[in-house]
């Protein structure tokens, strides 16, 4: 082995790349760069599946429309932490490429979460284009689509990282992510029965509070920072724990401005329509509002809320406004932030870094 250390070493001691010095722009091309990679090797493996020409052109395209363009935190954030946890050392190409197949790989998670949750939701749009669904020659297939989508997870891992130690800890911590997440989509979309009209009485801060820590933090926040531990090699399960708690309260946080961006912000702005009241959801301005509001605001919400209809859209939106959802929002946002600021100051055990990072990205974000 040590031959080969010496063969390699000039090799890889000239391929390294100085990942706390670029700047975010030239982290994203670098990623998005992978991105064309990782999806061409799963196209190319579609002959070894006796995939028609046809074939092999939706996957293509149905891969192209639903990956890039988003804002790509989670994929960015396995890289940013593996680098914080070696040093802020200089990378290797190696180490680049695999912490970018496992970012690339929580992306590929999410656009699968994605397409069937704008089915699920009748979503019209995602990342400023139509949902996929919504294709004229797609329709329900997107059903099958996801699940495409959730195998490209499993196809990458296979070929980046087969007879890796580390594999099987990869693959333990998708399928548990995944389960968590689909765990909670269940919970929104049981909140939030279809044709039911509204069902007030489902609705609490404690039931939301359960909804979007299943649905969106574990996958969104725990799962990148853990594929970076995982590939710094650290297994002590405790350092995982620290990073849940803050990380689990983090995603909590993300998916309130979700759902507050939903009726607030502009969609030209945001990139997607909100349907939020439309459809029912138990979503944190409702929440809000029910937690204080008169019994006669209840009984206008109980008329308005989950209709498909403009006018009571705007009366719900009117409830938002009497009862400051916007100034509990602000409040709410500076608490978290500062909470969540205060217990990563606590943390000694990982370079507090990894999590002070993940929050700038999305502290007070607009979309
Ligand atoms: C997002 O919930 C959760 C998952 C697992 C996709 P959402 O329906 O509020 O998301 P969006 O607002 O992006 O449709
Ligand atoms: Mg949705
Ligand atoms: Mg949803
Ligand atoms: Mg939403």
């Amino acid at each position: 082995t040590s031959r080969l250390l010496v063969q390699l070493a000039p090799k890889q001691a000239a391929a390294t790349i100085a990942y706390q010095e670029m700047s975010k722009a030239q982290k994203k091309a670098s990623f998005e760069a992978y991105y064309r990679q990782f999806a061409d090797e799963l196209v190319a493996e579609l002959s070894e599946f006796e995939m028609p020409d046809e074939a092999v052109r939706y996957i293509k395209r149905m891969i192209d429309y639903t990956l890039p363009g988003g804002k790509m935190n989670r994929g960015l954030s396995v890289i940013t932490t593996y680098s914080h946890l070696v040093g802020n050392r200089p990378l290797t190409e190696d180490e680049l490429c695999k912490a970018s197949v496992l970012g690339w790989c929580v992306e590929w998670l999410q656009a699968y979460f994605l397409v069937a949750d704008d089915v699920m939701d009748r979503s019209v749009t995602r990342r400023d284009q139509p949902c996929w669904y919504l294709n004229e020659d797609v329709g329900l297939i997107a059903v099958n689509d996801s699940f495409i989508l959730e195998s490209g997870v499993y196809r990458l891992l296979k070929k980046h990282f087969e007879g890796d130690a580390k594999y099987a800890t990869y693959l333990e911590l998708f399928h548990e992510v995944s389960y968590q997440t689909q765990l909670g989509q269940l919970l929104d979309l049981r909140t939030s029965p279809e044709g039911s009209g509204p069902t007030l009485d489902n609705f609490s801060l404690h039931k939301h509070h359960l909804v979007v820590k299943y649905k969106t933090a574990f996958y969104s926040f725990y799962l990148p920072v853990a594929l970076g531990m995982t590939m710094a090699g650290i297994t002590d399960s405790k350092l995982y724990d620290t990073a849940r708690d803050i990380l689990v309260d983090m995603g909590v946080y993300f998916q309130v401005q979700d759902d507050f961006l939903d009726w607030w912000q502009d969609p030209e702005v945001l990139g997607k329509v909100g349907t939020d009241i439309q459809d029912n959801k138990c979503s944190w301005p409702v929440v809000t509002v029910l937690d204080k509001c008169s019994a006669a605001d209840r009984a206008v919400l109980e008329k308005h809320y989950a209709r498909d209809d403009p006018a009571s859209v705007e009366i719900v939106k009117n409830l938002y406004r009497k009862y400051d959802v916007e100034g509990v929002y602000n409040a709410y946002q500076d608490k978290m932030i500062a909470q969540l600021t205060a217990r990563i100051a606590q943390v000694t055990d990982l370079p507090p870094a990894i999590f002070t990072d993940f929050l700038d990205k999305i502290a007070y974000r607009q979309k």
